[in-house]
């Protein structure tokens, strides 16, 4: 338990580094059925998935959370915070992403709920992964929630700057978000754009991303994590093949990244 700590982000390095793409596996406390939770993630880490990533934007409490993140010790994966709030941190994590959002309208989701948590993750020990944060099109309940101004499907620039702003910043990752159930995941012109302009961040996109073909086509892009949450839930099986799909893409196989 919590042998990741202080590890995670160099394993993540490690895995990219080695020319791999890395795939993330979402869990939301709010939605997840917590008895198949155990079963659930030893075949997502079976079909090669990551690590996972426990959050959601609507009633969830650290407690849920803290259940989560038990029920996810069945596979030997790191456990990572995906927090909405200040009560997604939990104890029992390895990492956190500790997320501004950056295109929010409300202060409190760029900084406020930061300086609230900053010395609850440190008590708690979590490792601290720097996120910044952008929504993108749909935004979803994280958008609305979020109050966020989501940057247009057909504005990549309006991203690239976001990114840019955030790696200056000092953020270490940089995380693309349609919005949990995004109709339309972020476009791939948009993955594109914001992956050559970074220098050393990680891009990390997420949200509606349903199918191994989108999956691929997001990898292709540029995308250094992709992440899914929805599909876990709604198909598991469908799930495993966007596993396995996007780890093939670092196999200098057919499917490879350009
Ligand atoms: C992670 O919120 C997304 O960035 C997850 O989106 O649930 O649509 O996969 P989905």
């Amino acid at each position: 338990m919590r042998l990741w700590r202080g590890k995670v982000a160099k394993y993540i390095e490690e895995k990219l580094g080695s020319g791999g793409v890395v795939h993330f596996s979402l869990v939301d406390p709010a939605k997840i059925d917590l008895a198949k939770l155990p079963k659930l993630a030893e075949e997502l880490a079976e079909a090669g998935t990551d690590a996972f990533l426990v959050g959601g934007s609507l009633a969830v409490s650290e407690s849920d959370v803290d259940v989560v993140v038990e029920g996810l010790r069945a596979s030997a994966l790191p456990v990572i915070l995906f927090p909405g709030n200040v009560n997604g941190i939990s104890r029992k994590a390895d990492a956190i992403l500790f997320m501004s959002l950056l295109n929010s309208d409300d202060v409190y989701y760029v900084t406020g709920a930061q300086v609230t948590a900053a010395p609850i993750v440190r008590r708690y020990g979590l490792e601290v992964l720097p996120t910044a944060y952008i929504i993108v099109g749909y935004g979803g309940a994280a958008g609305f929630i979020g109050r966020a101004r989501p940057i247009p499907y057909d504005k990549p620039e309006l991203a690239v700057a976001y990114a840019i702003a955030g790696e200056m910043l000092g953020m270490k990752f940089i995380y693309l978000e349609a919005g949990s159930g995004a109709p339309r995941p972020v476009p791939p012109q948009t993955v594109s754009c914001v992956k050559k302009s970074l220098v050393r961040a990680k891009l990390i996109v997420g949200g509606g991303i349903r199918s191994p073909e989108i999956a691929e086509e997001i990898a292709r892009a540029g995308a250094d994590i992709v992440v899914t949450g929805n599909v876990i839930e709604d198909d598991v099986s469908k799930a495993k093949r966007i596993i396995k799909k996007v780890k093939e893409m670092g196999k200098g196989g057919q499917g490879s990244k350009a």
